[in-house]
């Protein structure tokens, strides 16, 4: 199977990427995590995102906050599908990372997930990786049918609570 290759600006953004390296690991999908800033390092950012396609990766996802160009400093360099994750790390409560990350120019597309969203980032990286590959496509099927049964719990739990 293909590598996700996980990028973050800075080791504060770990809390962040820990979701989704949690989530890829329930999948059994093989990662591989950098700290690679486009401001502070970006030479070894660009190089891991030309390399990343030859290096065994399918899809990479990057994470950053505040002047959050990492994701589309990857994506500028692959054409790789990449996933942005807009990081909280400012008092602007990571809107400012949002707007960084989603507003790409046509040519260089970031799919962006939401703030701090990294259970979401890794899903869809899976996805992406599950097109070519059935028995992931089946794993993530049955995540959405236990994940459903667990809300219908709920729904049960509520409504013996409030109605009954
Ligand atoms: C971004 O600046 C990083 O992704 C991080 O979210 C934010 C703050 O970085 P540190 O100052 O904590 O290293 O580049």
């Amino acid at each position: 199977m293909k590598k996700v290759g996980i990028v973050m600006g800075s080791d504060s953004d770990l809390p962040i990427i820990r979701k989704a390296t949690d989530m890829l690991k329930s999948l059994d999908i093989p990662f591989e995590v950098h700290v690679y800033s486009a401001h502070r390092t970006p030479v070894e950012a660009a190089d891991f995102a030309r390399n990343a396609r030859q290096n065994g990766f399918g899809v990479l996802i990057a994470a950053a906050g505040m002047a959050a160009h990492l994701a589309g400093a990857v994506a500028a360099n692959t054409t790789l599908p990449v996933i942005g994750i807009p990081c909280k790390s400012s008092n602007l409560d990571g809107l400012d990372a949002l707007l960084a990350t989603v507003q790409m120019p046509t040519g260089i597309p970031v799919a962006t997930v939401a703030i701090d969203g990294g259970g979401n980032a890794a899903l869809l990286a899976a996805q992406i990786l599950a097109v070519g590959d059935t028995e992931l496509a089946d794993k993530l099927n049955r995540k959405r049918e236990s994940d459903a049964a667990i809300v219908l719990e709920k729904d049960k739990k509520v409504f013996a609570e409030l109605c009954q």
